[in-house]
This record gives structure tokens, sequence and C-alpha cells, in this order.
């Protein structure tokens, strides 16, 4: 059921702490941590702490999270100094998402090349 934890899902391991992360922030409903594979300085995953398989599941069930999630992302690009920075959500494998819990890169620290590849 949508916001469930899921029991294969790594991302609710990360929540429920059965897996470590580095984490930088946490509210009630959401936890930022470091990715595990940085493809910038500052590389930082936000995700709801319920479980949503992508960013638009997640808007369709519960748009207050939604902008939980997208204000962590401003709160963690501030809390890094970042004056520029890029917010990513990866929606389908085709997009290149991996996990299937909702998440957005935070990324940063480094000039971003447009368009993306
Ligand atoms: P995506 O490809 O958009 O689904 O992004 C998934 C990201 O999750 C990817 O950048 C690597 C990161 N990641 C995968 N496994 C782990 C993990 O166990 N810990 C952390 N911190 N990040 C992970």
């Amino acid at each position: 059921m949508a916001g469930e934890p899921q029991d294969d899902c790594l991302f609710c391991k990360i929540v429920a702490g059965r897996i470590p992360a580095t984490v930088v922030r946490e509210t009630d409903t959401t936890l930022a941590f470091r990715d595990i594979n940085p493809q910038a300085p500052t590389h930082v995953l936000v995700i709801p702490k319920a479980h949503h398989r992508d960013a638009a599941a997640l808007a369709a069930a519960d748009p207050a999270l939604t902008a939980d999630v997208l204000r962590e992302t401003e709160a963690v690009a501030a809390e890094e100094n970042l004056d520029s920075y890029r917010t990513v959500f990866n929606t389908g494998s085709g997009a290149g998402q991996t996990v299937f819990h909702v998440h957005a890169h935070v990324l940063g620290g480094r000039g971003l090349q447009w368009p993306p590849g």
C-alpha cells in the first residue's frame, strides 16, 4: 500500500536504521543522507520516510509530503553552502532510476553541465 514500508526497499531499510547511511538532516517526515556514489562534491539524497515509488506517485498520493521533500532539498543546499545546485528526480529506469523509493538528488559544489546526459 502507498506509504507503507516495503521489506525489499533499500531506502525503507535506511529509514528503519537497518542499513547505515551518513544522515545530514532529518525531520518527522523526511531523511537526507549522502549518496554512496557521489557525482559531485555535494551529493545528498532527500527522501520521504514513507515509501512511494517515484515523484509522480508521491505527488499524486501526498502533496504536503512532496512539499516537505522539496523544502528539505533547499535546506540541504543552504547547509552545504551551495549558491547553485541541481535537484533531480529520476523517474523510471529509462531515466536512470535504480532505487524505487522516491528520492531527490541534490548536487552541487562544481559546475554542472546542461543538458544532462
Ligand atoms: P537513482 O539512480 O536516481 O535511483 O539513484 C539512486 C542513488 O542511490 C544512486 O545515486 C546511488 C544511491 N545509493 C544506492 N545504494 C545506496 C546505499 O546503500 N546508500 C546510499 N547512501 N546511497 C545509495
